[in-house]
């Protein structure tokens, strides 16, 4: 049974939120994961992180960990110095995810998150190789610590580096490592893809983490315009035994809405309540069409 989780940003305006509030939250919708970041995470006391692990193991909810580096962490980076940024900044979370029991590493986590390249055409292959350079690096402390880093494939205004299944499944040729999979995304699949299960299909055994939305991020839904038989299918059909995580964002305001680029409100002016019961449906379709 695949486990049904949702990123942390939906209920919240900014990244820093009261997780111990939020696993409460989760749990009482009736899902089996939250997706965290790790910035906000790494801002706490040790006492304070250990005391989130532990009202997440006591309520059963696994945390995930997924990341947006900034552009002084991109692993990519010419700058020997921004490139190091990053792998420490990596190191780091691997840490405090160690210490939280948590195993999952995923995102825009091989360059930087937002920025595609402003050049127009560049060599690629030479900024692929620095990130990979930097990810080898990384894949060190992911084998020792028993971390899986998915490396999430994104749409062309997010990142140059990975925006196809095929793209990313020479990016982690690569990398070479058995800890490195790929994170695909209904999002981003729906710009780039020809076809939701072929991708699906193509990436198979490398397959580490799932994100689930509508094309315009709002949560999956019945009445939505993703095909979600096709997209659960292909799912069936590669033996995915891994989560499927919503990362839906509607609301307007702060540094999500911002960062997300969210210009109108699009939950349809959705209550408290209302916004429950859209990840209730979401997951109840989820569970059904997976199970
Ligand atoms: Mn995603």
């Amino acid at each position: 049974m695949n486990k049904i989780g949702i990123h942390f940003g939906y209920f919240n305006t900014d990244w820093n939120t009261d997780f111990i509030r939020q696993i409460g939250q989760i749990k009482r919708i009736g899902l089996d994961i939250l997706e965290v970041a790790p910035a906000p995470l790494l801002a706490l006391t040790k006492k304070e992180r250990d005391a989130i692990a532990e009202t997440a193991k006591e309520n059963g909810i696994t945390l995930t960990f997924s990341v947006g580096l900034g552009a002084d962490q991109d692993l990519a980076s010419e700058d020997e110095n921004v490139r190091n940024r990053g792998i420490q900044f990596t190191l780091d979370t691997f840490k405090i995810m160690s210490e939280m029991g948590a195993n999952m590493y995923s995102g825009v986590d091989i360059g930087a998150w937002n920025q595609p390249f402003t050049t127009g055409v560049v060599d690629k292959s030479a900024v692929i190789q620095r990130s990979v350079n930097s990810v080898k690096e990384i894949m060190k402390a992911a084998g020792a610590l028993g971390i899986t880093f998915a490396v999430e494939v994104v749409n062309r205004y997010e990142s140059s580096l990975v925006n196809t299944a095929k793209e990313a499944m020479a990016y982690v040729d690569m990398v070479d490592s058995p800890n490195c999979k790929i994170l695909l995304d209904t999002y981003h699949m729906n710009i780039e893809e020809d076809s939701f299960a072929d991708a699906i299909r193509l990436v198979g055994g490398r397959l580490g983490h799932f994100h689930v939305g509508e094309s315009n991020r709002r949560p999956p839904a019945r009445n939505g315009r993703m095909p979600w038989d096709e997209i659960t299918g292909a799912l069936k059909e590669i033996h995915y035994q891994g989560a499927v995580v919503m990362e839906p964002f509607i609301k307007m305001g702060g540094e999500v809405g911002r960062d997300i680029k969210v210009w109108r409100d699009i939950s349809q002016d959705a209550s408290p309540e209302e916004m429950e019961q859209l990840v209730k449906n979401a997951a109840a379709m989820l569970r059904e069409k997976l199970g």
